[in-house]
């Protein structure tokens, strides 16, 4: 899909109970806290910071939601797994994700799993795949920040997830250097069909 416009709609918190969602095909960004989840998605809408991001870990708080071509919602959650959080904002960070997964399942045509090449599939990548093919929500995997590492390193970083997620299709960028945007463009577009 070609990106032609994008702008904010809104944010959402686990209290909007108020919130009305509407019939729009979505794609939603899920990943551990710092992977990257805010700079690919303004990569793919071609954004400078549209999407708010942060060296620091915890930077999104809230479901951001973007409208895409003026049909399809884009939504960036925050990110699970940053200890220094603290127990009460984790879990109710935690909540919020899985709240909103529920309340747009409908909708939802692809989850982006986004797992940071030079780290690779932690534990709560893998409890958050399996709570996504168990609510049948279609998972996408995509290796982020591949600028970091050699070539070489790619490759074995894709092999090794490969085998930690076994048939699931798994896509390579770096949202710095703008590495594979166009095939994640491509891969979500036809989800969106
Ligand atoms: N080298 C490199 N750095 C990146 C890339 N993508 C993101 N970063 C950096 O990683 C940090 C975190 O990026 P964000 O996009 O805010 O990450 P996030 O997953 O939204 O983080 P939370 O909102 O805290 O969950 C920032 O300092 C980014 O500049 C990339 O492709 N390459
Ligand atoms: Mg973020």
């Amino acid at each position: 899909m070609k990106i032609k416009e994008s702008s904010f709609i809104k944010s959402v918190t686990i209290n909007d109970s108020k919130v009305y969602f509407e019939a729009r095909n979505e794609v939603v960004f899920v990943g551990r806290s710092n992977v990257g989840k805010s700079s690919i998605m303004n990569a793919l809408m071609n954004k400078k910071d549209l999407v708010k991001t942060s060296s620091r870990p915890g930077k999104t708080r809230n479901a951001n939601i973007f409208f895409v071509n003026k049909k399809y919602y884009f939504t960036d959650l925050p990110g699970y797994g940053f200890a220094k959080l603290g127990k009460s904002l984790k879990e109710d960070l935690d909540s919020l994700i899985s709240w909103y997964l529920e309340e747009r399942k409908e909708y939802i045509k692809r989850v982006v799993l986004l797992i940071d090449a030079k780290i690779g599939p932690q534990e709560k990548d893998i409890e958050m795949l399996k709570f996504l093919t168990d609510m049948e929500l279609s998972p996408l995997i995509v290796l982020s920040k591949i600028d970091r590492l050699w070539k070489n390193d790619v490759n074995k970083s894709l092999v090794h997830t490969e085998n930690v997620f076994f048939g699931q299709q798994i896509l390579a960028v770096s949202a710095t250097k703008g590495t594979g945007v166009d095939e994640l463009r491509k891969v979500l577009g036809e989800s969106l069909k």
